[in-house]
């Protein structure tokens, strides 16, 4: 069945936060026109989905207040529901912020933490909205103090399957998993998630990766600092394509676009 997270080809979701500091275009786009400029780029470009955030999950980023992610994301939400056609997920994990974003349009939760909290899984019931769900440990405080693992691609799969059969039981029905890159994770774990994603992929349900200048590439050569991260983006991208990702989440979505284009093209041939 296709619908908002599953269709015949891979969907690009493109990333705006509105934050003074994402650790990699913090304060850019905080400002309100400044966000929409930018929104309207990634649609034009080919963005399938508008991923919005007021929080940033970088590790250590300091958490904020419902108002002040609400005096964020909301006119933003609001705004590109009534202009565009785009699907617009909010990045969040709090259940008010999802709430008020769903009543304005948005159509998919984004929640880094995975739906643990039922209140999330309440208010996502509540609307009908599609889940993302993400695999993490802890908090961006606490996060990469917690990457022990016997085998990471078992134990982030056993967590995903999980959620997705608790999701799936509250009578959610659109749901796409997703490994958290970068998320209590080492380098090398990230790069084993991706090698092994045809195992996630396996769980039968759209996997999406988000590679997007995160710092894991950075552990590879000539990939520092993290303008240098954007050839090692598209590359990542290739690779989870190639793996069964079926959304990308993305900040270049022109360059994402391309690798998605070649991935594909690979898997047809
Ligand atoms: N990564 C980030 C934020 N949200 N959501 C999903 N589902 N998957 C991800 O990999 C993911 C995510 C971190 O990237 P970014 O939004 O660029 O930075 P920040 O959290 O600092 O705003």
């Amino acid at each position: 069945m296709m619908g908002i997270l599953r269709a015949e080809r891979t969907l690009l979701m493109g990333i705006l936060n509105v934050t003074p500091d994402s650790f990699s275009d913090g304060g850019r786009f905080y400002d309100a026109d400044a966000a929409w400029e930018q929104a309207r780029r990634m649609i034009d470009e080919g963005a399938d989905i508008l991923d919005i955030g007021g929080e940033s999950t970088r590790p250590g980023a300091t958490a904020v207040s419902e108002e002040e992610e609400l005096r964020r994301v909301l006119p933003m939400v609001e705004r590109a529901a009534r202009e565009w056609k785009v699907s617009i997920s909010v990045d969040t994990c709090k259940p008010a912020v999802a709430a008020a974003c769903l009543e304005r349009g948005a159509k998919i939760i984004n929640d880094v933490t995975g739906f643990r909290d039922s209140e999330m899984v309440e208010v996502a019931r509540r609307h009908g909205a599609a889940c993302i769900v993400m695999h993490m440990r802890g908090t961006p405080a606490t996060m990469q103090s917690l990457t022990e693992y016997v085998d990471v691609v078992a134990e982030v799969k056993e967590f995903l399957a999980e959620r997705v059969a608790t999701l799936g039981a509250a009578g959610i029905e659109e749901i796409a998993i997703d490994p958290g890159l970068g998320f209590a994770k080492t380098a090398v774990h990230n790069f084993q998630l991706l090698r092994r994603l045809p195992e996630l992929a396996a769980l039968g349900v759209p996997v999406l990766i988000g590679p997007s200048r995160k710092r894991f590439l950075g552990t590879l050569a000539d990939m520092e600092p993290m303008e240098n991260r954007r050839d090692g983006t598209v590359a990542a991208i290739t690779a989870a394509v190639l793996g069964g990702a079926r959304i990308i989440r993305a900040h270049d979505v022109v360059e994402a676009r391309r690798a998605i284009a070649v991935a594909e093209a690979v898997l047809r041939a």
